[in-house]
């Protein structure tokens, strides 16, 4: 696909203004976001890849008064016969599925990498709707094929349709609505209310979503992080050699308590534990994704590569850095802050090609760098 090279996509809005007035605040219509678009995939690429385990899809129909869902893979004769009914198909992590929607998401590079979540597509027939709902999450809803009409609400309050078999809300009430062509879209921060209906019989959305840790998850999983860290000496106990008669035994005294609360305040962690606790935790691969590491490569072999090829993260691949440390998939990549300059580059370009009037040192620096993220499937080579 040729998606032109726009720095982003906000029309004429600049990304400053963006950020200060609507995101996290409010939505926003961007007619013509992308102009003349044609998207570069249809429902058949679509049903192609919903048929493979590890793609998560979603087929929702309103049928006899009732919100139906079935969960994928599908097999082909699922899609293809005709339902007599409108039909939405939903796609999670087609940026791990298809190549075109990396660079579609270049396009929001204005939003750091470490809150994206993923670019969902959804193919509606005419009439097709998941029903009004609400979502945690920002989310920007590009129209890529086909009309649909966004209505959205004001609401703070929803109750929901305890009967449904999806996140319904039964008091939806309307404030705006539009109907987006191809290239419009259509921002929204969490817990707005918002409802589509399919306008044709070959509606494409693309939902470009992100994702935001709980505060429960950073928390638990911080506590986690430092159980695993802890310096404190095993063999270190409590001791009392000042202690005194005390009236009940079975008492625990305010020095007791006074000990314990030093015990705890003796835990700490600097910055750098911080850091790497950070890293860490936002470069943690979503659950369904699984790397298939190659056939091994001697280092030599690699290092050729390395000249003649570029080195591109694996589509499910998480890695981002913090000052000159770097973080791929949960772990932290050994390096040498003199690299760090190819590093960033391959974190934030996904890729890099290296010069070939490389000095041979630094070749073979960067090689044992870049090695292990290789043969870990992190990472591959493209011509
Ligand atoms: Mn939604």
């Amino acid at each position: 696909m040729r998606i032109h090279h726009k720095t982003h996509i906000l029309g004429k809005i600049s990304v400053d203004t963006f950020l200060k007035k609507y995101w996290q605040k409010k939505p926003i219509l961007i007619r013509n976001a992308i102009k003349n678009f044609k998207s570069p995939i249809n429902e058949k690429d679509l049903f192609e890849i919903i048929q493979n385990e590890g793609v998560i899809s979603r087929l929702i129909a309103y049928k006899k008064g009732m919100w139906q869902v079935k969960h994928g893979p599908f097999k082909k004769s699922d899609l293809f016969k005709k339902l007599h009914m409108p039909w939405t198909v939903l796609v999670q992590n087609v940026n791990h599925h298809l190549p075109f929607a990396e660079s579609f998401l270049n396009l929001f590079k204005f939003i750091p990498y470490a809150r994206l979540d993923d670019l969902m597509v959804s193919f509606a027939t005419k009439k097709g709707s998941v029903g009004p709902h609400f979502d945690s999450y920002d989310v920007f809803l590009f129209q890529a094929l086909g009309e649909r009409e966004w209505k959205i609400s004001a609401q703070k309050e929803f109750s929901l349709d305890k009967k449904s078999a999806i996140k319904i809300i039964s008091n939806f009430e309307c404030k705006n609505s539009w109907v987006l062509k191809p290239g419009d879209m259509l921002y929204l921060p969490p817990n707005v209310g918002h409802w589509g209906i399919s306008q044709s019989d070959n509606c494409l959305t693309y939902s470009v979503g992100f994702r935001a840790p709980s505060v429960f998850d950073i928390q638990s999983k911080f506590l986690d992080f430092i159980q695993d860290n802890l310096i404190t000496n095993k063999n270190d106990l409590y001791k009392d050699p000042n202690l005194s008669k005390q009236k009940n035994p079975a008492e625990i005294t305010s020095n007791m308590i006074k000990k314990i609360r030093q015990t705890a305040n003796q835990l700490r962690w600097n910055t750098s534990l911080l850091n790497t606790f950070t890293g860490q935790f936002l470069t943690e691969p979503i659950e369904s994704a699984i790397f298939h590491p190659p056939k091994t490569m001697k280092l030599e072999i690699f290092k050729k590569n390395l000249l003649i090829k570029s080195l591109k993260l694996n589509p499910k691949t998480r890695m981002l850095f913090i000052k000159t440390n770097f973080y791929i998939n949960g772990e932290c990549i050994k390096s040498d802050k003199k690299y760090a300059l190819y590093l960033k580059q391959l974190a934030s370009n996904r890729k890099i090609s290296l010069n070939s009037n490389l000095n041979k040192a630094d070749l073979s620096a960067l090689g044992v760098i870049l090695l292990p993220l290789y043969l870990s499937g992190f990472a591959d080579f493209i011509q």
